[in-house]
């Protein structure tokens, strides 16, 4: 892991490292809600899952290889900035990729994560996720439920959104 804030406006291609050389530790992510782990065996995914109440979860591949004409559409898509009504936990078991989340002041903050990293976003947290330059990344994700979880795109009417107001209560104040 390597947490860096990332360059204000720096919004040129998604995929480049945007490394402004400020670093933000696990603590500070913790302080929005976000947590992270270094995970090398599945044997404590399976554990992490089970204490969490994890029921379901699927493995998803994004790269041009396996996802042919819609990669490029499928990578924008995910690096909308967004929120979920549930928690989300993703487990990288192969390539790299970055998950950009909101600090306290509305800056972003670009996680990189690697092989055996895992990551919980919780509810109601603004997001987005992008491939790197290599354009590769295989992930579990896990669901606490059905694997149904919608992206809301960030708007001001999510402002009265209930998970985003718990998120907000329970974070930002
Ligand atoms: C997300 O939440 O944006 C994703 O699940 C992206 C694909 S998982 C690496
Ligand atoms: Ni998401």
């Amino acid at each position: 892991i390597n947490n860096e804030i990332a360059v204000a406006g720096a919004e040129g291609d998604q995929r480049l490292p945007h490394d402004s050389g400020k670093e933000v530790g696990v603590e500070e992510l913790s302080n929005v809600g976000v947590l992270y782990y270094r995970i090398p065996s599945i044997e404590g995914v399976n554990k992490l899952a089970a204490e969490r109440g994890y029921k379901n979860r699927d493995e998803i591949t994004v790269s041009p290889e396996k996802m042919g004409d819609i990669y490029e559409t499928k990578v924008k898509s995910f690096f909308e900035e967004h929120l979920h009504e549930d928690e989300e936990i993703r487990y990288i078991r192969d390539g790299a990729g970055y998950f950009d989340v909101r600090n306290k002041g509305d800056q972003w903050v670009r996680i990189q994560l690697d092989k055996d990293d895992l990551i919980i976003l919780p509810a109601g947290i603004y997001h987005r996720f992008t491939t790197d330059e290599s354009n590769y990344i295989q992930a579990m994700r896990l669901f606490k439920e059905e694997p149904k979880w919608t992206p809301l795109n960030r708007s001001g009417e999510l402002d009265t959104n209930p998970h985003r107001k718990e998120y907000v209560t329970q974070f930002f104040c």
